[in-house]
Parts: C-alpha cells; structure tokens; sequence
C-alpha cells in the first residue's frame, strides 16, 4: 500500500483536529524562528479492536527526550512528539525518583530535601523558564496511526527553512488494518491467533518532497548488525534526499552514533567511559552538531 491509500484507508484519530490546531498556534506563534519537530519513543500495533494486546517496541524516548533539552539550550523552540508514557524532557531525570527527592515538613508544607536541591533547582528553573516562554509542545501519541496522522499534521505546517525535522521514534514497520483486526480480545481456548501483519508505506519520501521540502530534516537509522549500517543509511539518502541520517546500533547507542551525510561524509561521536562517568549525553554532542549544520543551510538558503 503507497502512503496516499493508507491515509485514505485510516481515518485520523478522534482527537487529531484540536491537536493540530494547537501545533498550528504553535507554529505561528513562532514565525521566522528556528523551530524543531524532536518525534520520540515507539509506536503501538493494536491487535484488537477493543485493545488489550499490541505490538510494541524496544524505545523508551531517551534520545528524543534528551535531544529536546538540547535544543532548547541551542536556541530552538521544540514540538515534541512522543510516545504516551515515554520519557519527557527534564521530567525524565525524576522517573520513579521525584518522591524521595521531598519530605514533609508539617501538615501544610512539602518541601525538597536539602540534599536534593542543587539537582532539582536547575533542572526545574529550565523546564519553568521554557514553558513560560511558550518555547515547548509537547504532543503524545500511543498507536502507529496516531503517529502517522500527527507526523504528517506537523510536517505540513513546518515546510521552512528554519524548521529542523529531526525524526528519532522509532516507528514500526508493520502493522494490522483496523478491519483485518479481531474485534474482541483473543481467547486462548481458540488456539493460537493467526495474525497476518502489513508493511507499513514509507513516508519520508512525502516529508521530504510534499509535506517539508523546505524544511532541514533528518532521519534516525538503528540497526543490529555493524556491517550494514552505513550503506543502509547512505541508501536511505540516495532515496529520500534529505540532509542526513544518524545511524545508531541497539548495543551503542547511548555512546556512538554516526552522521552521514549527501556528500558520502561519516562522522563518528564516541563517548568515552569518562565523558559518561562525568554526566555527558551524547545528545548534547549530536545536538551542537545538528545546529552547526542547520546553521550553515540557513546560511545557504537566503
Ligand atoms: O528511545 P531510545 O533512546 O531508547 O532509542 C533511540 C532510537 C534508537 C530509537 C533512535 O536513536 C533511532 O534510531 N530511531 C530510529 C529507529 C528506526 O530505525 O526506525
């Protein structure tokens, strides 16, 4: 199926009108400054209609969730797609955390540990001053068509040069047509389910030729196997045109990811143990050096 039939064979989901009126508020609220669309975490493939089961994937939102904060410090204004109940900016450093960093001074007061504050202060000081200045929206989605709905929503409204796509949910690559689904929860005494799943169309041809030509875009690759990471990535440049792709492996890539560019350059960012020990994200890295490069495109798009 091509993207135009998926589209037309997926209704948007319910609450796709109000959301993108919101990210079209955004956006114009925002003209003419450098804007980044970070999209986050995994999609889910419902088996059922009524879900209980889906088909998940491995990505909790780290990268995108770090990445956001980055761009934020460099500048950005930051629309943030991502999976319902993956890691957020800055409240992802609290997860299952927030609670033990207060205590309770009387029956009317809750107050940070001292311990805690210069953890707490910094963290909090930049999410407040982001929201004030109305600098994030942060947009969830659970289900691959929400993903893709919202995908193509905010692209469409981001077709400038000042707009930075920077693509790194990982998104499933199949999935099950609502009317091929069982309408009910699959019951084990029918024996084991026989559940047919289908390609889902790549769009990043439609980001970069019809939704965002304008726009910087950059498309994230993982793989498992080292040996064909590069040419997958290269591939994915000779067929999509856009600016680059960060090609990550499962194992690595929270320490090494690598930025391919059109012109065949591979850069490689390694951490080191000691840049982890010291508390660099190699998201701060990938993010000077996403800026650099959307900075040399804006020069050359006057
Ligand atoms: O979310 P996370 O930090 O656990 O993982 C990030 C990532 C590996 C999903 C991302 O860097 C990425 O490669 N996204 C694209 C995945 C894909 O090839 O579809």
């Amino acid at each position: 199926m091509d993207w135009e039939s998926f589209y037309d064979a997926h209704p948007s989901p319910s609450n796709y009108e109000p959301t993108i009126t919101a990210v079209e508020n955004f956006v114009c609220s925002h003209e003419n400054k450098k804007i980044v669309l970070v999209t986050s975490g995994g999609t889910t493939v419902p088996i059922e209609q009524n879900t209980v089961r889906f088909v998940d994937n491995f990505s909790v939102g780290t990268r995108g969730s770090a990445s956001a904060e980055y761009f934020l410090e460099a500048g950005y204004i930051v629309i943030f797609l991502y999976r319902s109940n993956s890691l957020e900016p800055f409240v992802r450093h609290f997860n299952n955390s927030l609670l033990d960093k207060l205590e309770i001074v009387d029956d009317k007061l809750i107050q940070v540990k001292n311990s805690e504050f210069d953890i707490l202060y910094p963290i909090l000081k930049k999410y407040k001053d982001a929201k004030e200045a109305n600098r994030i929206l942060t947009v969830p989605f659970t289900t691959l068509i929400e993903y893709m709905w919202l995908l193509r929503g905010a692209c469409m409204l981001m077709d400038t040069k000042y707009s930075l796509l920077y693509l790194a949910a990982a998104v499933s690559d199949f999935y099950i047509p609502p009317n091929e689904m069982s309408e009910h929860k699959f019951q084990s005494k029918d024996g084991p389910p026989m559940i047919a799943l289908r390609l889902v169309p790549k769009v990043l041809k439609a980001v970069t030729h019809i939704w965002a030509p304008n726009a910087y875009i950059i498309s994230f690759k993982l793989e498992t196997d080292n040996r064909i990471l590069i040419q997958k990535s290269k591939e994915a440049l000779k067929k999509y045109k856009h600016q680059l792709v960060i090609g990550n492996l499962l194992h690595t890539r929270k320490r090494n990811v690598k930025l391919i560019s059109q012109d065949d350059v591979v850069e490689d960012i390694v951490l080191t143990d000691q840049d982890i020990e010291n508390g660099i994200e190699i998201e701060d890295l990938i993010v000077s050096n996403v800026k650099a490069k959307h900075d040399i495109f804006l020069k050359s798009h006057k």
